[in-house]
């Protein structure tokens, strides 16, 4: 493999949501160990990198995540900017956050003009070790995943329950996001290739949570 192919498996990730939907803390938790974060203070923006092993190929990410810069308009361009994909978060147990991430989309979809049909979205139910306090049903989840698959790639859109604090599917929404990358650079390889699914919770009683 030539150094070229390896430099072309890296993919800008940019990380959106409310304030406190835990993104910092999906990346800290994904970084593990070997967390190295370096803070732009003319962004406002932490920007680190990672790698994973996606079925044998080795996807390095180059994560962006807002620094609580959220308002500043002037931010967004840079930040969009040569992304590959975008990881939306929501906290379950916030409905707002979900209900915000209506303003996310329409912000992608400003920044990133007609790139925006070619890239891959994960769609993240963060603090999912709360189960006791789980505001959010299925339906508002399928409703949005179904939004987002009208205004982008159906077939490149994804959602996963996660806990940065237990680290459920943390790891493993970051290679479900390699899947999807991969298929879109290497779809003679990879077209066949799913994600797991883990829009389920596994400890979830069988009777869903009423509406707030
Ligand atoms: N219980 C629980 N708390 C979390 C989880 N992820 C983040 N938090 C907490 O939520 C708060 C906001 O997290 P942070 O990562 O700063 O959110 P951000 O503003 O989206 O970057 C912090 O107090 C975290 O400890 C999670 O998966 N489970
Ligand atoms: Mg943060």
């Amino acid at each position: 493999m030539s150094i070229f192919e390896v430099r072309d498996d890296l993919y800008k990730v940019c990380l959106v949501g409310d304030g406190g939907v835990g993104k910092t803390a999906i990346v800290e938790r994904f970084l593990g160990r070997g967390f190295a974060s370096t803070y732009n203070l003319t962004i406002g923006t932490n920007i680190c990198t990672h790698t994973v092993d996606v079925d044998g190929t080795r996807v390095k990410f180059q994560i962006w995540d807002l620094a609580g810069q959220q308002r500043f308009e002037f931010v967004r361009s840079t930040f969009y900017r040569g992304s590959h994909a975008i990881v939306m978060v929501f906290d379950v147990t916030n409905p707002n956050s979900l209900a915000n991430l209506h303003k996310w989309k329409i912000e992608i979809l400003q920044n990133l003009g007609k790139s925006h049909h070619d890239i891959p979205i994960i769609l993240l139910g963060n603090k999912s070790d709360l189960q006791q306090k789980l505001l959010i049903d299925q339906d508002g989840i399928s409703k949005f995943k179904d939004e987002l698959k009208l205004e982008f790639h159906a077939d490149s859109i994804a959602f996963m329950y996660t806990s940065a604090l237990s680290g459920m599917n943390v790891e493993e929404s970051f290679e479900a996001l390699g899947l999807l990358l991969l298929k879109k650079r290497k779809p003679q390889i990879y077209i066949d290739k799913t994600p797991n699914n883990f829009e389920h919770l596994p400890n979830l009683p069988s009777s869903r949570p009423s509406k707030a």
